[in-house]
């Protein structure tokens, strides 16, 4: 599928070794000891139901490739990172007529497939575990799909992060697991590469892929890289700064926001956190990336950062905070198991086994929140055609713990006063909605009348995200655009 088909979907991301197991759903998983927990192919297919449910047309499955097998002073390649061969599936996964059937299951539910890769690197334990390394011959690569030392670059680690010749050119991970640094200058490794993308996207009808450590390969790799796979490609490049990340949106699709995902956290993760910074980085984002803030992949949390809820347990900062990445401009991603609550803290913690839940749905608060989330930015689309390419704006506020960003038809009201906070706070809705008129909070079914200068003040509840308004009349169906 394209970049402009992947617009308007939303993304579930999992864990393909933690989501579903087939079989045992007692099977004890303890993510500290990095170990694989069993999870497959064919149990992702067993809850796809549950994903759909959920509100989710996409997913987004760990890398699919063969691994490094056997054990290292972080446990075992569960996570599927660490490539030791492109050209055979991990087959503690499954195995390909699996993974096909996966992408059928998906297609025949509307839904996409992406599949994480990784063509930066690949996962080698040098011949001294642990020892020091000088050079390429501190490795043995016989074993991975490159198998030669001029395959790689001249060995050095990544150390300065602020060297960018460094961060494209030298080796990470440690000396336990170095992720050994593929020569991305050698033409003839590059083409490889991009035969490579295209067939395995073709042999799995893949729609999408998101792309590993895109910072660390030189930017003028990825258009052809991006072009061979002929799919939606979104990059991680994991910094906290648009300036650094601006450039790579000229190169690929999309790219996870993650200086949105840092400035989220800081805004919502204590009562009275730094909402003018997550403005300051949306807007900056607007202004500085190819496509505004629309190819960007909006999240709170994923498998390298701690989950939200191991920063705070005050239910009304979550659901305020999980609330942003669906009435943005981006695309939503949503981690595996936020919706159940999970609070493990950084990696590995943070890769709890899924099934352990037993995939609840009734009575599960932040189950109803992503259900109503979702429903909400399908019905803004459904409302109004342009929605997906109207930039949101954030309406200015008196109270320094409000938050009103509006996207026509939606105007979501959020605030980071905590669930402790009183009845004094309020968001001012003007310029939006005109005089008396009545729009619909969709997720609580409840309705607002605008004053007669079509202005209100709403006072917060406990809290509570006022979710998302709607304004559901004939205004905005009139801009709808003949089929
Ligand atoms: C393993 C163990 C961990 C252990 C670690 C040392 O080794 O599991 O317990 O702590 C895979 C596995 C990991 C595994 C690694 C290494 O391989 O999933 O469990 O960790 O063996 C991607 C993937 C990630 C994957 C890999 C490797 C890459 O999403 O899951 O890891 O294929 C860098 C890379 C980034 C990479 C990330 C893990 O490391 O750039 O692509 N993610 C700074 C740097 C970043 C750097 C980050 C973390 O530190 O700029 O480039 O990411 O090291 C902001 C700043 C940022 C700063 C952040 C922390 O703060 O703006 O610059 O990021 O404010
Ligand atoms: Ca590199």
């Amino acid at each position: 599928a394209s970049a402009d088909e992947w617009r308007s979907r939303s993304i579930y991301q999992l864990l393909t070794d933690r989501f579903a197991i087939q079989g045992d759903a007692g099977a004890i998983c303890d993510p500290s000891k990095g170990l694989r927990c069993g999870g497959s192919w064919q149990g992702v297919i067993g809850h796809l139901d549950y994903i759909k449910d959920l509100g989710f047309d996409a997913v987004w499955i760990s890398p699919v490739v063969s691994n490094l097998e056997g054990g290292t002073k972080y446990g075992q390649a569960y996570h599927g990172y660490w490539t030791r061969d492109i050209y055979s599936l991990n087959s503690h996964f499954g195995d390909s007529d699996s993974l096909k059937e996966l992408s059928a299951a998906l297609h025949s539910r509307g839904m996409y497939l992406m599949v994480d890769v990784v063509v930066n690197h690949m996962a080698l334990i040098p011949n001294q575990p642990g020892g020091e390394i000088q050079s390429n011959a501190d490795f043995n690569y016989s074993s991975l799909t490159f198998p030669n030392a001029e395959d790689y670059h001249p060995f050095c680690w990544v150390e300065d992060y602020n060297n960018q010749t460094q961060v494209e050119q030298c080796t990470l991970g440690d000396s336990s697991v170095a992720l050994v640094d593929i020569d991305t200058e050698n033409s003839s490794i590059v083409e490889q590469l991009n035969d490579w993308i295209h067939g395995l996207v073709g042999d799995y009808a893949i729609d999408g892929i998101r792309i590993d450590t895109v910072k660390h390969v030189r930017k003028d790799f990825w258009p052809d890289f991006v072009k061979a796979a002929g799919v939606f490609s979104i990059g991680e490049i994991l910094i906290g700064d648009v300036d650094y990340l601006s450039p790579y949106t000229q190169v690929i699709d999309s790219v996870l926001d993650y200086p949105g995902y840092f400035a989220l956290v800081s805004a919502f993760s204590k009562p009275g956190g730094n909402l003018a910074g997550l403005i300051d980085i949306a807007t900056q984002t607007q202004n500085k990336y190819k496509q505004g803030a629309f190819m960007t992949g909006s999240f709170l949390e994923n498998h390298d950062n701690p989950r939200f809820q191991s920063m705070t347990n005050d239910l009304a900062l979550v659901k305020n905070a999980m609330a942003y990445s669906f009435v943005t401009d981006g695309i939503p991603i949503l981690y595996y198991g936020q919706e159940q609550g999970y609070r493990g803290g950084n990696d590995p913690n943070n890769r709890e086994a899924m099934w352990l839940s037993g995939f609840q749905t009734s009575g599960m608060p932040l189950v109803a929140h992503v259900q109503g989330l979702n429903k909400a930015r399908k019905l803004a689309m459904s409302v109004n055609m342009d929605f997906l390419t109207t930039p949101m704006k954030f309406l200015p506020q008196a109270d320094p713990m409000a938050l009103a960003i509006s996207k026509p038809p939606m105007l979501a009201l959020l605030t980071n006063a905590g669930q402790d906070a009183n009845g004094e706070h309020s968001w001012n809705i003007s310029g939006v909605f005109s005089a008396n008129e009545e729009v619909e909070d969709v997720l609580t079914c409840t309705s607002l009348r605008m004053d007669g200068d079509g202005n209100l003040v709403v006072f917060s509840d406990g809290g509570m995200p006022r979710d998302v308004f709607l304004d559901m009349d004939s205004k905005n169906s009139g801009q709808l655009k003949p089929s």
